[in-house]
């Protein structure tokens, strides 16, 4: 690797080499550097967030040079690098009042009392601060680099407090829900297990949108986010452009090789955006590149401009932007868009030529590609750069469709996440022709040799060849990405055992057959014990700490186990539920402050909290506190007295468009309206929306809960991670056999598992049967319809679907088979919850055995079974 600096003058440089504060003098002098210069303000003008950009600045400042020292590590050890393709990166998504609540409780002051009490402070007269502040990029910064003292002191020097100053942060939501946060905590672990790795997304303009509940209505709310963000690298120097619609023509070389050329058609420039992601207690930083669109400076707008048709120009410039202006609000739901369609090409060609680019300049021959590159799909969104990779080793490199089709199949592996037929993507034939006519040509090629071989090992089986083709010959024709990714893809994983073993005898059966069970494989997911258990719950992550030798646990998780040893330990319990009571309060007083409900924190706290979705069975959820609400108020006030009193907490965002979800939202509110002021209640039972659902509000809720719901009909959800984190956070679950349910069971132990409901090899049965044969509504569940339906919890038609969907439809989700079993449950739960002290040892119990989740193990797991990649020494 060549330097741009000569020998000579590179004393200079190591002379004048910047190192970044080490005290905290150096700390202040760098804020109020930063404040001078690069915000150009003043002691007249320094307002909070002016102090949070100028610390984020000094913390930057120093990540950067870890951040450079780590790539320029991995391009001179010239080592295999890990590209993880995702279209959503979820991190946390700040809301400015969640602050207030964490840990030590404190007044909220009026601005002014704010500033007073400001100017106390820094003369010295401190009042009891908060411990676990929220923003992120800056809290993570400081964790990694070990500096969070120095910067308190410092900032509280320069008259601010920490928490005042991280509570600035808004940070980017860039996914939806589950598959979006696995890619952020797999970031974390890249980094902190020092692996080379690149996360590769879309710089989204508008990210996930913010929820409002209005009259018990979800309401979305655009959420612009890119005022200020001191994480981020605009690389204007970096910019690829991709080329969408035109023709391809075909000529011979001179050797006679037929040649392809795709033409004409409309540019659009992508510019990389890179977000330097640090690990755990390891100088390695990795980088996150995000990819924003803008007009191609090239002839095409030129041309307009000249001609003076200067609207249109502006108007070309505003469709280019368009295609990285907003994440599609659909989880486990493909919409074909075609904006979506451009997104995806977009994005995979800009990563791909940066790829290959990165490549080209080691000088090596293409047939050690997937000897220095590993492309982990996150789904199918990206499976367009197999395609897109194979176009350029043939079309542009000139290497023959063999050995270019090799390098491909060897350097790509496919992580699919759903069976959900409703999710899995397909893209209409002609959409693809019109908008990359040269990709789908690749792409009848790559199904015509698959078919040919399929063929010539299964002759005269014709099903098979339909069954498989990635070409669905419906009308109109669909390519099926799944199956092209599968093609297209070495390893092929799903995310937990039970969804490993679905796919390979369900959607991908007659490929397992073709390609032999080898190219299948299982990494059950896993959550970053640094974000959901040290960050969301310090005070937890301290005491675990105090008793198993220190963090070390964080970066190993497996020493959890030593926890076992004080499951009996007379002090560690009390401190363990005074925690766990803590966490309640803070919520309590949030649910107190954003929707002036009270809720008793001695009370059971019963969670749901994840995307609104009929499969996630939020529906089962409320029609089994309407059914509580029924059986409490026929009770006599003395029976009432003994029964344990709850809080049934929901949240969760449902997708625009997705009608049904909303009107669980809206049922949910309608509950809660009622129950939530019937005197004859009062503690016994709450019923809790919270609004606008995000990372923040998580790490607020998960270590506040009792008991959480992970009650999809087995069979749907593919893992599932808040299960493991609300375990993490010691809190025992209600769950299906679905997901990473079993594995969770198979971990800690049957008897710290909520279980109930039909098994995955009995639903296709039971569909059968409703569609075919009776379908009698389960008694209990018939009261809660008669109950809806009497307009109880107001106008009864709102909800006629949910019900129909129930009687009349199928019951695709088995509502009424499982009713019984989750109310049965549920009254196990309500018993063994009047033993505290079982319920304890419970708890932690299954924290001490929870080693097994962490997305460490994961990421190894893929790198030694998929990625062939290890990691770097620094
Ligand atoms: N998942 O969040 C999504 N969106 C999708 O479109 C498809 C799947 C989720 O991915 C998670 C990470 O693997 C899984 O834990 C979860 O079960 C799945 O629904």
């Amino acid at each position: 690797v060549e330097a741009s600096i000569p020998e000579p003058q590179r004393e200079a440089w190591t002379k004048h080499e910047y190192t970044g504060f080490k005290n905290k003098d150096e700390f202040e002098k760098e804020v109020v550097r930063h404040v001078e210069t690069t915000l150009a303000r003043s002691i007249y003008n320094c307002d909070e967030t002016a102090a949070y950009s100028a610390a984020s600045l000094a913390f930057r400042d120093r990540l950067v040079k870890d951040w450079n020292k780590t790539q320029q590590r991995q391009t001179f050890t010239d080592s295999k690098r890990i590209y993880y393709l995702s279209l959503e990166f979820l991190n946390q998504k700040h809301d400015s009042r969640v602050q207030y609540f964490h840990a030590t409780p404190t007044r909220r002051l009026p601005v002014t009392m704010r500033y007073l009490d400001r100017r106390a402070h820094a003369q010295g007269r401190r009042r009891p601060c908060l411990q676990n502040p929220v923003g992120r990029a800056f809290d993570n910064a400081m964790l990694n680099l070990g500096a969070k003292d120095v910067a308190k002191e410092g900032l509280s020097e320069l008259g601010f407090r920490i928490e005042d100053i991280i509570g600035q942060e808004h940070d980017a939501a860039l996914g939806n829900g589950g598959l979006g946060r696995l890619a952020a905590c797999f970031l974390d672990s890249m980094a902190s297990l020092n692996y080379p790795a690149w996360g590769y997304g879309l710089r989204y303009r508008y990210g996930i949108f913010k929820q409002e509940i209005i009259d018990g209505y979800q309401v979305e709310v655009p959420d612009y986010w890119l005022d200020f963000n001191p994480w981020e690298f605009p690389r204007h120097d970096v910019t690829v452009d991709i080329q969408f619609y035109g023709h391809v023509s075909k000529s011979q070389d001179e050797n006679g090789k037929t040649v392809a050329h795709w033409e004409g058609g409309e540019m659009v420039t992508a510019v990389a955006y890179d977000v330097p992601t640090p690990g755990y207690d390891t100088p390695s930083t990795n980088n996150l590149r995000l990819w924003s669109s803008k007009a191609a400076s090239g002839e095409f707008d030129f041309q307009k401009f000249n001609s003076g048709d200067y609207e249109s120009s502006v108007a070309d410039q505003q469709r280019a932007e368009t295609i990285s202006a907003v994440l599609y609000p659909n989880d486990n739901l493909d919409r074909g868009k075609e904006l979506r369609l451009k997104q995806q090409y977009f994005w995979v060609a800009a990563s791909l030529y940066d790829i290959v680019r990165r490549f080209k300049k080691t000088k090596r021959k293409w047939a050690e590609f997937s000897d220095q590159v590993a492309i982990q799909l996150n789904d199918t969104h990206p499976t367009l750069a197999i395609v897109e990779l194979q176009r350029i080793l043939i079309d542009i490199e000139g290497l023959e469709w063999d050995e270019a089709w090799n390098i491909v199949t060897s350097t790509f592996g496919y992580t699919n996440h759903t069976v959900l037929p409703e999710a899995l993507e397909k893209w209409p034939v002609g959409l693809i022709q019109h908008l990359l006519p040269r990709h789908l040509q690749i792409i009848y090629d790559i199904n015509l040799f698959f078919l040919q071989s399929v063929e010539k090992r299964f002759p005269n089986d014709r099903d098979l060849l339909t069954r498989v083709s990635i070409i669905e010959e419906s009308q109109p024709k669909m390519v099926r990405m799944a199956f092209l990714a599968v093609v297209g893809s070495h390893k092929v994983n799903g995310v937990a055992e039970l969804h490993s073993d679905l796919i390979q005898t369900t959607i991908f059966r007659d490929f397992v057959t073709i390609f032999g069970e080898d190219k299948f494989t299982n990494v059950t997911n896993g959550i970053t014990p640094r974000r959901w258990l040290h960050q969301a719950n310090p005070r937890l992550s301290e005491l675990i700490a105090s008793k198993v030798g220190g963090h070390q646990f964080l970066k190993d998780l497996t020493l959890l186990n030593q926890l076992e040893h004080f499951v009996d330990d007379k002090d560690f319990r009390k401190e363990w539920a005074e925690i766990k009571y803590a966490n309640k309060v803070r919520l309590a007083k949030y649910i107190k402050s954003t929707l002036n409900i009270n809720v008793n924190p001695a009370a059971l706290f019963d969670v749901q909290v994840k995307r609104i979705h009929e499969y996630k069975r939020q529906q089962l959820n409320i029609f089994g506190v309407i059914h509580r609400y029924l059986t409490l108020k026929a009770m006599s006030p003395e029976e009432r007295k003994k029964q344990q009193p709850r809080v049934s907490i929901f949240g969760g965002k449902a997708a625009p468009g997705y009608w049904m979800a909303k009107q669980i939202i809206h049922l949910i509110n309608n509950v809660g309206s009622l129950v939530n002021k019937d005197a004859d209640i009062g503690d016994l039972l709450k019923v809790i929306f919270l609004e606008d659902y995000n990372v923040s509000k998580a790490e607020m809720i998960i270590p506040a809960s009792d008991l959480s719901e992970h009650i999809s009909t087995a069979g749907t959800e593919a893992s599932g991670t808040s299960n493991m984190k609300f375990v993490l956070n010691g809190g025992l679950i209600i769950g299906t056999c679905d997901g990473a349910n079993i594995e969770i069971t198979r971990e800690i132990g049957q008897e710290n598992i909520f279980l109930f409901g039909t098994l995955s090899e009995d639903v296709e049965d039971l569909r059968h049967a409703h569609t075919y044969g009776e379908h009698p509504i389960d008694p209990g569940l018939e009261k809660v319809f008669n109950a809806i339906q009497k307009g109880m919890f107001g106008e009864p038609n709102d909800f006629n679907a949910m019900i129909n969907a129930v009687r009349n439809h199928g019951d695709y989700y088995l509502v009424s088979d499982d009713f019984q079993s989750y109310i049965d449950t549920h009254k196990m739960v309500d018993a063994e919850y009047q033993n505290q002290e079982e319920w304890i040892s419970k708890c932690i119990r299954s924290v001490a055995r929870m080693g097994f989740f962490s997305s460490d193990r994961c990421i190894n797991e893929y790198a030694e079974g998929i990625w062939n990649v290890e990691p770097l020494a620094v």
